[in-house]
């Protein structure tokens, strides 16, 4: 690989990705292979640390990749793989489970959001769910980890278990550094604006997936809760507005000037069906193209095998220079 810094980032295959996923994360993978050596991959690993239906889990995980790629990630340019396939990713996960504190997972809010939603099985995986997200990335060395606001603290834990790693036993993880974007890092709820918007709502209507048809999306967006005056501005307490304003900026490029004057003495119905039609042309492509590469299931395995060994090549050697470093005796 040539010498531009090392990006690395992962999507979890719990289900069709949200327009939160598209436009906090996945949607800026394909622009940055420009810019940098990029390694992405479907974390099927961590998804498994709620319970998942295996057929679901297996099909999600195809559909997942294809998104992608449908979304403009390149297996040619970038490498593109699946998470358990390339087992670097476990071994090194337990030696820096090895060097990480309890109390430092415990504080950890996605553990904490995940464990009380799922009081039936608070299982040892969720709890270290963010040292395997550490050992995706420092089994690469990456240097930039492009995520949503809410992977924030697994990645300063990263970092932290990668400078406390370098202390012990010398020099020699790069230390990740979050590449988080100022508008869309968090896109919430089109029925509860606090909330994130996520795959795993249960209503339906809280969240656009990058699938959904257009009929579908502006409906939702119809649906979506605002508040009860009439203007649209970006101003603190509306927070339905607001996201609708930062979802729109973020598909025309509009600023919140430009939208506030293009819907100046309009009501709050013109803008959602705007803000619909915007979402719902602008997916339209990936929703084409996803169809296109989930009929060739020879080519995403091809392009998945190859992802994988080429992420199995780099990350090993790394991972054997880890066990060299922790101690562990050389097999050959
Ligand atoms: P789950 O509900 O299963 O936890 P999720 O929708 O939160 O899933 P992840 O697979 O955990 O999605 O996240 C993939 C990427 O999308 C991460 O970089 C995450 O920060 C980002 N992301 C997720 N939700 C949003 C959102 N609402 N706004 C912006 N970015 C988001
Ligand atoms: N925890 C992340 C998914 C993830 C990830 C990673 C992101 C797993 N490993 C490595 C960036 C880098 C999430 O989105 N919930």
């Amino acid at each position: 690989m040539e010498d531009k810094k090392l990006i690395f980032s992962g999507i979890q295959p719990t289900g069709t990705f949200t327009l939160g996923n598209y436009i906090g994360a996945v949607r800026n993978w394909g622009p940055l292979q420009d810019q940098y050596n990029c390694i992405y991959c479907v974390v099927d690993m961590h998804a498994i640390t709620v319970r998942q239906d295996p057929v679901k889990l297996r099909q999600n995980t195809m559909n997942s990749y294809a998104l992608l790629m449908a979304c403009g990630v390149d297996p040619e340019k970038s490498i593109l793989f699946i998470q358990s396939h390339v087992k670097t990713h476990a071994e090194l996960n337990w030696i820096l489970c090895c060097n990480t504190q309890f109390g430092e997972l415990s504080r950890m809010t996605q553990f904490k959001d995940k464990s009380q939603r799922h009081p039936d099985d608070v299982n040892a995986g969720l709890f270290t769910y963010p040292s395997l997200m550490a050992a995706d990335i420092l089994a690469y060395n990456a240097d930039l980890v492009p995520v949503g606001i809410d992977q924030k603290q697994h990645l300063e834990l990263a970092r932290n278990i990668a400078q406390r790693f370098n202390q012990r036993y010398g020099d020699f993880f790069t230390l990740p550094e979050p590449y988080i974007q100022e508008i869309g890092a968090k896109v919430m709820s089109l029925q509860e604006p606090t909330k994130k918007m996520s795959k795993s709502d249960e209503n339906p209507n809280a969240c656009i997936l990058i699938l959904d048809d257009k009929d579908t999306i502006i409906r939702k967006f119809k649906r979506a809760v605002t508040d009860s005056d009439a203007e649209i501005c970006y101003r603190e307490g509306k927070d339905g507005i607001n996201n609708l304003m930062t979802i729109y900026s973020t598909i025309t490029g509009k600023d919140f000037a430009a939208i506030e004057s293009e819907f100046a003495g309009k009501g709050y119905g013109d803008f959602k069906l705007a803000v619909g039609e915007a979402v719902a042309d602008h997916l339209e492509p990936v929703r084409t193209e996803f169809a296109r590469l989930s009929a060739d299931k020879e080519y995403l395995k091809k392009c998945y095998t190859e992802g994988a060994e080429k992420a199995l090549r780099y990350s090993q050697r790394i991972v054997s220079k880890v066990y060299r470093k922790v101690g562990f005796v050389d097999r050959t």
